[in-house]
């Protein structure tokens, strides 16, 4: 065999991943598609790629060179675990079989544990930028064994996106790893998308300006500290009229958020590591809430303030930057949140992951690249066991410059009825966070009362009941419950 990687899988993804590839110095690509007509196509499509196409699985571990190593990028879930079974009847130990789909991580760590015992590597590998990102330079979120990033390291840093001359890819850390650091960014990015979402509708509402003019302020945003793909595209996507209508583009789509789960997923891993991602747990459950129809419909006469949508502030401008503000530090809160369960997972599955690294390879090919996470890198550059990223000198400077405007933009969105929920989640997080004392305490008390669950004590060490039902004394417990 000829070529030194290869692509099972030639829809959208896979076919732009194989061109991106082929089209560095030094790489031939084995291509293989189940569905012939989609092998044929690209290859006569892309002649200038020099494929080497295949039309049995047999065929194209023939055509690679050993050890092999091969990208899928086909259907997340059983398509995957089906190409799996193939290419292991094909390959031989020291071999590489990497998933580029949108794989579950646990997924991931199964079929690293089933692949391995073959002799054959396996690596589970986050791929972000859609797409455009994987024709033209992707952010790479690769797991996998350290040997089989030896072979793959150089042919991804190949590919990937560039962002101030640093590849964006890094060898996350073992099995799972980057399927799960690929899954966070994603939660993230639902943060990201529902808190800007939340800040045009308040600009809408309590201004009266056009999207049009919105866009003009979030093209301004981009050139300050919140500059980032997803203000830039938001932009975009404001000053876009329909033609068939006329009106702002924005205003003829259905306002009902769709979502692939991979949002659901962050959370509910999060929920399973106890790690409270509450603004990325809003911005999913507001795309929910977007989506039933059928509930909206029939709430859409509940009581409550603004029955019109709209309020007026008696000074836009103003108004315009509180919003900016609480957005950034809202922003914050949420990279902070994804960043902690980033931590849980690797604590939790035994991976070294560098959260400093992750935060870097985020900054070019991916949706959520922006020129803030060098601020991340740079908290984590200067202490890497920081156990809450918003408190890093930066962010707590930013943080205090936007809290009062923060509290005023949420205050506002609950008196004129317009909902925040990102916003309003974010902040409460922040002062759970700050608080000297929780009334986690009462729970405690009232997880004693009903169930004997006992609590511990301010002034002593052990753990206590108190005899509710008895004379109410004091009792030390063990500690069971
Ligand atoms: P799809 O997710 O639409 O999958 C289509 C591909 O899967 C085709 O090549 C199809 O072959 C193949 N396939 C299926 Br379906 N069942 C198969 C089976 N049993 N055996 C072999 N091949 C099978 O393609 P995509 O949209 O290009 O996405 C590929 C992967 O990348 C997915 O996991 C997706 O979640 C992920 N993705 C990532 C991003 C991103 O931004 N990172 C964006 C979009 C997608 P056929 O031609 O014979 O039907």
């Amino acid at each position: 065999g000829q070529a030194n990687i290869g692509v099972v899988g030639l829809a959208v993804m896979g076919s732009n991943l194989a061109r991106n590839l082929a089209s560095r110095e030094g790489n031939t690509v084995a291509v293989y598609n189940r569905s012939s007509d989609k092998t044929e196509h690209l290859v006569q499509a892309h002649p200038e790629a020099g494929f080497a196409p295949a039309f049995s699985y047999e065929e194209f571990a023939a055509n690679l060179q050993k050890p092999r190593a091969a990208i899928i990028m086909v259907k997340a879930g059983r398509p995957t675990d089906a190409v799996i079974d193939e290419l292991v009847r094909v390959f031989e130990p020291g071999d590489i079989i990497v998933d580029g789909g949108n794989a579950l991580f646990t997924d991931t760590i199964r079929r690293e544990k089933a692949v391995r015992e073959t002799g054959i590597n396996f690596v589970g590998m986050g791929v972000s930028g859609g797409e455009e990102g994987a024709l033209l330079g992707p952010s790479i979120m690769p797991g996998g064994s350290d040997e089989s990033w030896v072979t793959l390291g150089p042919i991804l840093k190949s590919i990937a996106a560039i962002a101030e001359g640093e590849p964006c890819v890094t060898h996350v850390g073992h099995d799972g790893a980057g399927h799960f650091v690929k899954m966070v960014h994603n939660g993230i990015e639902y943060a990201d998308m529902q808190l800007i979402a939340e800040a045009y509708d308040l600009i809408r509402r309590g201004t009266g300006k056009s999207p049009a003019e919105i866009a003009d302020i979030f093209a301004e945003w981009n050139r300050g500290e919140l500059e980032s793909y997803l203000i830039e595209i938001t932009a975009e996507v404001l000053r876009q009229t329909d033609a068939a209508t006329g009106r702002p583009l924005v205003d003829v789509i259905v306002d009902q958020a769709g979502a692939k789960g991979t949002g659901a997923w962050t959370v509910q891993t999060a929920l399973s590591l106890g790690v409270p991602v509450s603004g990325i747990a809003e911005a999913t459950f507001a795309r929910s809430l977007s989506s039933h129809a059928e509930q909206r419909e029939i709430s859409g006469g509940l009581p409550g303030p603004s029955a019109e949508g709209d309020f007026a502030v008696d000074d836009a401008d103003e108004f315009i930057e509180k919003i900016r503000l609480a957005l950034w530090a809202s922003k914050i809160v949420a990279y902070s949140q994804g960043f902690d369960e980033i931590r849980a997972g690797a604590a939790e599955y035994g991976w070294k992951i560098d959260l400093g690294a992750i935060a870097g390879i985020w900054r070019g090919g991916c949706i959520i690249r922006a020129q803030f996470l060098n601020r991340i890198t740079e908290a984590y550059a200067e202490t890497p066991d920081l156990a809450v990223l918003l408190t890093a000198p930066y962010f707590v400077e930013a943080l205090e410059r936007s809290q009062s405007a923060w509290r005023d933009v949420v205050a506002t969105s609950a008196r004129v009825g317009i909902p925040a929920p990102a916003f309003s989640s974010s902040l409460a997080y922040y002062d759970g966070l700050r608080a000297e004392r929780l009334p986690a305490a009462l729970i405690q008390g009232q997880r004693d009362f009903f169930g004997a669950h006992t609590y511990k004590r301010i002034d002593k060490p052990g753990t206590f009941h108190t005899l509710w039902s008895g004379d109410r004394s004091e009792i030390e417990a063990e500690d069971t419950h």
